[in-house]
């Protein structure tokens, strides 16, 4: 057969490929510098990266938090991208995209990333929470939801993921700093 396999049988193949399809994790991936993503250009260019991938159905997004040296996200990965593919591409994207933006060289990222596999509602929940905490325990934000770069839908989305998105793209701090 020649040009496109039909929809049954790409969606198939890809699953031969991609037996993880479906689970849900949470991950974790660190900046090298200790400020990596601290000003908010880089947190918006972070979260377009996310953005897109949701737009081309590589994962859905149940929650991330982004901090000035390390991402948290959760995500259910689709059928497109492994979970090492789809972090390997949202790292390098944004590495070229906040050194450009910064006028910086080198290496953004740590190599790798940690994973936790959630497998029941609990553990969804729980990670969730941990995500939205992560902010207060730093000291950023007196609750869970009011931390700018936070997103957690149906628990702590005051913004939703648009509006998230839609972050200054000048270079003025929000007003609770990092
Ligand atoms: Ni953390």
């Amino acid at each position: 057969m020649t040009g496109q396999p039909s929809v049954g049988e790409s969606h198939r193949l890809r699953l031969a490929r991609c037996s993880m399809a479906g689970l849900t994790y949470h991950v974790t991936f660190r900046t090298l510098a200790n400020d990596g993503l601290h000003s908010p250009q880089a947190k918006t260019l972070l979260i377009e990266s996310l953005r897109y991938a949701t737009s081309q159905a590589w994962y859905e997004v149940l929650g991330f938090v982004i901090m000035s040296n390390h991402v948290h996200l959760i995500l259910t990965i689709g059928e497109a991208k492994g979970l090492a593919d789809l972090l390997g591409s949202i790292k390098k994207w944004t590495a070229r995209r906040i050194n450009a933006a910064s006028g910086s060289h080198g290496n953004l990222w740590q190599d790798g990333f940690h994973e936790h596999a959630l497998r029941t509602e609990v553990d969804l929940r729980k990670a969730q929470e941990y995500v939205a905490h992560n902010p207060v325990k730093a000291g950023l934000t007196e609750a869970p939801g009011e931390y700018r770069w936070c997103w957690v839908p149906g628990l702590y989305d005051s913004y939703s993921f648009e509006e998230v998105t839609a972050a200054p793209s000048g270079s003025g701090e929000p007003s609770h700093g990092t």
